[in-house]
């Protein structure tokens, strides 16, 4: 069972994920922002992982360390869920339309970090959101994945639908590389033999 189960616990936030690889995109988001629980919706539902994704965070102060820290708690649960990547595609990537917005992610489950987020937001929030969270969200993510992930925005009309074509391009790649492929299912996609 390609699943996993991360308790994550700091001085700013108090995080529970859970995460099933070969899910149907069941999910229950509780972080306290309702436009973040929104996105992530988004990421489970299109990725087809089913996630659980608790957060007690310290939104007085503001909503970066709970933007940031679920990044990390996800990725981390992404990772472990993994394990040694035995028979995934890898590579995937999706153009995602949402009416005047395109936005495209590509990723490579590579077990080497980097992000590139090429995106500008012409309002400081959606919703209660700030932003500029969503980067900081990738960063996490992608960090904390072991993923190289790209993000480009082409154009948009539309801030909300800026962020959610994220979310959904994200998923929709990630489902496309963590799916096994039938053709090499019993073997490490790198000619290093690890990844
Ligand atoms: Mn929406």
């Amino acid at each position: 069972m390609r699943t996993a189960q991360i308790a994550r616990k700091t001085n700013e936030t108090e995080i529970t994920v859970a995460v099933n690889l070969d899910g149907t995109g069941a999910h229950a988001m509780a972080t306290g922002i309702g436009f973040f629980d929104h996105m992530l919706d988004q990421l489970s539902r299109h990725s087809l992982i089913d996630m659980d994704v608790s957060c007690k965070g310290d939104l007085h102060i503001d909503f970066h360390h709970t933007a940031e820290d679920v990044g990390i708690a996800i990725g981390q649960a992404i990772s472990k869920a993994l394990g040694d990547k035995k028979g995934i595609r890898r590579y995937a990537s999706c153009d995602l339309p949402m009416d005047g917005t395109l936005t495209r992610a590509a990723l490579d489950v590579s077990g080497r970090p980097f992000l590139v987020f090429r995106a500008e937001f012409s309002r400081d929030k959606v919703g209660e959101m700030d932003t500029e969270l969503f980067r900081e969200f990738f960063q996490a993510f992608a960090m904390n994945a072991g993923i190289t992930l790209h993000i480009e925005n082409f154009y948009t009309d539309n801030n909300h639908h800026l962020a959610e074509s994220m979310f959904k391009a994200v998923a929709r790649a990630l489902r496309d590389a963590v799916e096994i492929d039938p053709r090499a299912a019993d073997r490490i996609p790198s000619t290093k033999g690890t990844l």
